[in-house]
């Protein structure tokens, strides 16, 4: 993802009724364009606007009606945030679209394999590229997931669609990785997959994305015994696991509430600045990438 500065917060731009944690409150495009206004001004360095809910259980939402939710939004945001937009959508016609309209960036949580013309659309637009792990669908993938190694298989999967996209002509350095925690793993897999986060980091190879906001696992092991706390009480467990996240290799994170998540990547940057000579910094030091040939 070529002109991002590393480590990066995304921010999230639900266009949909029925999102998990705030499901029609941007449903209306004008206030999805207020708000990922706000977002880039609390320091997001991506908008990630969708307009397809992917919670465990959801169905396919038809590519007219994600068109027609995120197209107007995503142009609005092209132009006036002053920061990249991407996409987020599995169906590369949705994701043609949203590129004329101005986004820069797909976020594809079935890496490529949900639509078979979307690995090659992305290398023909010049796009970055978010590729996610995901067991099974949206529709069935919290029924039974069961991995033998989580941390092994999903490491070896993202470093073969690292290989398919590059194979496909997307550059190393338009790519970034996603475990996708919360996309067929039980609670178990993904603390397991935070708790062995430098493993994923280092089998995909490029980047890596993590998005644990507000998500259930967060309300289970960030509430007290057997007391899960509800998703309007996920804030402050996000924070933790984004600060987690990026001392242990994450390069950008993508969350609902931007403005934490800013303070948290310039505080870690500074602790790193402090002690320079540290071998293990506390943030995943990436030279910033060169800036796109003209
Ligand atoms: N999580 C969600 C959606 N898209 N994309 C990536 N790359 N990684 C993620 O972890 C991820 C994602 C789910 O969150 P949200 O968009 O808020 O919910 P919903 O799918 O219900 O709209």
């Amino acid at each position: 993802m070529r002109g991002i500065q590393w480590p990066a917060v995304m921010g999230i731009v639900n266009v949909t009724p029925d999102s998990f944690s705030d499901g029609g409150r941007f449903l209306d495009s004008g206030r999805a364009v207020e708000h990922g206004l706000e977002l880039a001004a609390a320091g997001a360095a991506v908008l990630d606007v969708g307009g397809e809910s992917t919670r465990p259980g959801s169905q396919p939402v038809p590519a007219e009606e994600q068109r027609r939710r995120v197209v107007p939004v995503i142009r609005r945001l092209a132009a006036e945030a002053g920061v990249p937009v991407s996409v987020d959508t599995t169906d590369a016609s949705v994701a043609a679209t949203a590129l004329d309209a101005g986004a820069t960036v797909v976020n594809d949580i079935t890496a490529g394999r949900g639509d078979p013309a979307m690995l090659a659309l992305v290398a023909r637009a010049g796009a970055g590229y978010v590729f996610m792990h995901m067991q099974g669908t949206p529709a069935t993938m919290q029924l039974e997931p069961r991995y033998d190694d989580v941390v092994a298989e999903v490491g070896a999967f993202l470093a073969q669609r690292r290989e398919a996209a590059v194979g496909a002509g997307i550059p190393d350095d338009e790519l970034v990785a996603d475990p996708g925690l919360g996309f067929g793993k039980t609670v178990a897999h993904n603390l397991t997959l935070l708790a062995r986060l430098a493993d994923v980091v280092a089998a995909a190879g490029v980047p890596v994305l993590v998005g644990p906001s507000r998500k259930g696992f967060i309300g289970v092991a960030g509430g007290p015994p057997g007391a899960p706390l509800p998703v309007e009480e996920r804030e402050d467990g996000t924070l933790a696991a984004v600060v987690w996240a990026l001392d242990h290799g994450a390069s950008m994170v993508r969350v609902h509430d931007v403005a934490p998540a800013a303070v948290a990547v310039r505080l870690l940057s500074s602790v790193a600045a402090a002690n320079p000579a540290d071998p293990d910094p506390p943030v995943s030091w990436r030279p910033p990438a060169p800036p796109a040939a003209p």
